[in-house]
């Protein structure tokens, strides 16, 4: 089944609107990948010179990204407004039409491109509202692409999650994980470089772990790649809170919300300290919040060795 026809068939409650926005991410992977796939041969290779709001290198192909999905989803009908990772301020359709705002990160894990890892999208999908400082639990589905050895759609809906594989030969997703649930293997992925700046719960948490001689490591620095990993094999991701970044790295809108509300569909968890990231109001467009999500036990224990826990 193609994820066209899965969609049409298993989310029509979410009516003809949610079905015109998986066709533009599909068209928009599709690009994508087409791009990913001869990196270095192209235009859009490299480093732009640039850098965006968080005062990041912005590569080329970030900023191509960028503007191809943004530019589909204010021409989409059912797009009222689009907030990304690399724009200052979200941008409203003004076509009057439109039911639902999305919001994205069009290259996540960038600083992989030039060495060919994996990079993905993410993406969450929220009510029509004034504002797109929405809480995450408003969200009615999120998901990602992951551009690996091969292209993969997965997206959750309240109470599932469902994967598809890119055919080049049909040049459509195909339906290939239905109704993932979060496996039980025992990965930790975390930036381990960052030890020095690490608080003594996130020491003590990961010396219990490296102790228990029950965990592997495993840690790529694309966060689609690692939740990838984290949704089918199980395991911890963790980007926390340090000594010099007071609420982590990674963005509540365009990262962290959406692949909590994803990981909690699939029965798996997610902590922002000692708080449900999908309860968070965001304060401002690019806020960072600290976040662990994976599989519902591992949670729980992380969660124990906060200094609240
Ligand atoms: P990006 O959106 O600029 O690519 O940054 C986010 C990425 C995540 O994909 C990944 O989990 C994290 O940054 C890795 O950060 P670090 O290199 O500090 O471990
Ligand atoms: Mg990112």
């Amino acid at each position: 089944m193609t994820l066209h026809e899965f969609v049409h068939e298993h989310n029509a409650d979410l009516g003809e609107p949610f079905a015109q926005v998986m066709d533009v991410l599909e068209t928009f992977a599709k690009t994508i990948r087409e791009k990913v796939s001869r990196n270095g041969l192209i235009e859009e290779s490299g480093d732009s010179g640039g850098t965006n709001v968080y005062g990041e290198n912005v590569q080329k192909l970030d900023a191509y990204a960028d503007k191809t999905l943004t530019d589909a989803l204010l021409a989409c009908p059912a797009i009222h407004a689009v907030g990304s990772e690399e724009l200052e301020t979200p941008k409203t359709s003004g076509n009057g039409t439109g039911v639902f705002t999305l919001t994205h990160d069009p290259v996540d894990g960038s600083s992989n491109i030039d060495t060919n890892l994996p990079i993905g999208t993410i993406f969450g999908l929220y009510p029509k509202a004034d504002s797109i400082l929405q809480k995450g639990n408003t969200q009615v589905a999120s998901g990602y692409i992951l551009y690996g050895p091969s292209m993969l759609l997965f997206y959750a809906v309240k109470g599932s999650v469902n994967g598809f594989t890119f055919d080049p030969e049909r040049q459509t997703f195909v339906l290939s994980y239905e109704n993932v649930r979060v496996g039980d293997k025992k990965y930790y992925a975390i930036n381990e470089g960052n030890w020095e700046l690490f608080f003594d719960a996130e020491k003590n948490y990961l010396t219990t772990v490296k102790n228990s001689g029950d965990f592997s490591g495993r840690y790529i620095g694309s966060m689609v790649a690692d939740i990838h990993r984290t949704l089918l094999k199980g395991g911890i991701f963790i980007y926390p809170a340090d000594k010099k970044h007071e609420n982590g790295k990674l963005r509540l809108l365009y990262e962290v919300a959406p692949l909590s509300f994803l990981m909690m569909q699939a029965g798996g968890d997610a902590t922002s300290g000692m708080t449900n990231p999908l309860e968070l109001v965001p304060a401002k467009h690019d806020q960072r919040v600290p976040i662990a999500l994976g599989s519902a036990p591992l949670i729980a224990q992380y969660r124990s060795f906060s200094p609240k826990g």
